[in-house]
């Protein structure tokens, strides 16, 4: 059995520290660096009811100690804050955007992090770095199951600028268990191997696919399944030939927990400027986010500021993040809705930002035609405010993004997690990193405990924008640049969950 540095380190003298052998412990609390004693900010991992379309569920939350979701931080701050977890069960949060030292970072089996047990509290410290990032299990499927929430660090500009914040917290919702859809889609795996000829697979061929959509289908690779005679609930038909878009049809979009039938009104003034920040916290959808008639400029994605972008329809892929800025119309009703719209289908989701006694007319959640897959044009335009120093690139990386809805595997150079092949790097040294899809799915891939620029698309250079998660479509090159950071293992993976829970994952071991 082994602990966590910050869950021996809470437990003190007491029974905990004193169950652990005591010089594995002493060995392990040696080389805590003195810390500058911070007042710890309490937040806390929920169960929680959800009502969804009238029907409740059981999910996760984060609150603050007042009880709102996830922490919003000032310009002096410091990520000082003691976590409990009351999930009921053992978990582990990735704080996404920021870059603490490496045990801090909440993925279990790296860098010496264990989940915290139910009912058990740890101290989490360091700097934070500014801008719209969120937090989110890293354990198990938990984050499908709405255990994420806003990290907000506001800057001193933030502070001083006439503008109404909004954060807003996208997700795809399922009432399944997320555990019963990844198998549902593994065991299109199984069928998979049947039809190639296994003689003592059982027939599935009326087996219920929970989680499939058409994508599943569409791409000869099933020669074992008929047109006819399937049972599979989810399907989504809105769709068509091309790439893959969905693995998984949910039964809600949410914006804030809410749906459109219910969506959250946020009261505005006319001729206000509102600050949105958006954060795609879904765990295998991308949407397009719409501000309809009133123009919006993006400012920030993934935190990073950018030079300013107008428009009213912008992609936002899994784990990124949108600042958008608009002015609240002086003419007519003043309501602006801000949509997400799934890419190839036609649901949508939302919040409505509204003056005060504004009529608000009711917005279907699915609406028109299905919307196309998320593309590259913005991140083509997008031009970070601050580059990366500039920097010759010591090492030049490739890493193709690999693998296959039938089978259900994913991977990285045809290597799942396992199998991975650690990117060896030391810390202070400049990489390029090119991510070359020859999958048939987009995957936004995210790494941890860095931020990177992209600098390349398909081989054209740029100047673009800093992330820490960035969308790479079927047939794309994207190349990012980064300097390695602090030593440890940063996990590199797809931020599709059920990607990611297939094998879409590896690390980057930085030594000093
Ligand atoms: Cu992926």
């Amino acid at each position: 059995m082994t602990f966590s540095r910050r869950q021996i380190l809470l437990a003190g003298s007491g029974a905990l520290a004193a169950a652990a052998a005591p010089s594995a412990v002493l060995s392990v609390l040696s080389p805590i660096p003195a810390r500058a004693a911070a007042p710890l900010r309490d937040l806390t991992i929920t169960r929680r009811t959800l009502e969804v379309g009238g029907r409740a569920a059981s999910v996760f939350g984060i609150v603050d100690g007042a009880g709102a979701s996830g922490l919003t931080f000032g310009p002096e701050d410091r990520f000082a804050v003691r976590l409990t977890n009351r999930a009921g069960e053992a978990a582990s949060l990735h704080w996404h955007g920021q870059i603490p030292p490496p045990d801090q970072d909440g993925v279990p089996g790296l860098n010496g992090v264990t989940p915290l047990a139910d009912a058990a509290t740890a101290p989490y410290e360091y700097a934070l770095q500014p801008g719209t990032h969120w937090m989110h299990s890293h354990f198990g499927l938990q984050e499908q199951q709405l255990m994420a929430a806003p990290l907000v660090v506001r800057t001193a500009d933030d502070l001083r600028a006439d503008v109404q914040e909004v954060t807003v917290l996208l997700h795809d919702f399922t009432f399944r268990d997320p555990q019963e859809i990844l198998s549902g889609l593994m065991k299109g795996m199984d069928h998979g191997a049947m039809s190639h000829g296994s003689p003592s697979a059982p027939s599935q061929s009326s087996a219920p696919m929970a989680g499939m959509d058409h994508a599943a289908m569409g791409h000869g690779a099933m020669p074992g399944m008929g047109q006819s005679g399937m049972s599979m609930p989810g399907m989504d038909h809105g769709g068509g030939a091309g790439p893959d878009l969905n693995d998984v049809e949910y039964d809600a979009y949410l914006a804030n927990d809410r749906t459109l039938d219910d969506p959250q009104v946020v009261t505005v003034e006319r001729g206000q400027r509102v600050r949105l920040r958006i954060i795609n916290g879904a765990t295998s959808t991308a949407f397009w986010i719409e501000t309809g008639a009133v123009s919006a400029e993006v400012v920030a994605v993934d935190g990073t500021p950018v030079q300013p972008l107008p428009g009213s329809r912008f992609p936002l892929a899994g784990g990124q993040r949108l600042d958008l800025l608009l002015t609240i119309p002086k003419a007519g009703s003043g309501v602006v809705p801000v949509l997400a719209r799934r890419e190839g289908s036609n649901h949508r989701t939302g919040v409505i930002l509204a003056p005060k006694g504004a009529k608000i007319a009711r917005l279907a959640g699915q609406d028109g035609p299905a919307a196309p897959p998320l593309d590259l044009v913005l991140e083509s335009r997008l031009k970070a405010l601050t580059p990366l120093p500039a920097a010759a690139a010591a090492t030049r990386l490739s890493l193709r993004l690999t693998g296959s809805m039938m089978p259900y595997v994913w991977s990285l150079d045809d290597r799942s997690w396992g199998q991975h092949a650690p990117l060896a790097l030391k810390a202070g040294q400049r990489v390029e990193l090119t991510f070359d899809n020859v999958s048939g799915m987009s995957h936004p891939m995210h790494l941890h405990g860095h931020h990177f620029q992209v600098i390349a698309l398909d081989g054209k250079a740029l100047a673009g924008a800093v992330r820490d998660t960035v969308l790479v479509p079927p047939g794309r090159r994207v190349t990012v640049a980064f300097t390695a950071g602090q030593p440890g293992d940063w996990p590199l993976h797809c931020h599709n969950l059920l990607h990611m829970a297939a094998g879409m994952m590896t690390v980057v071991t930085v030594t000093a």
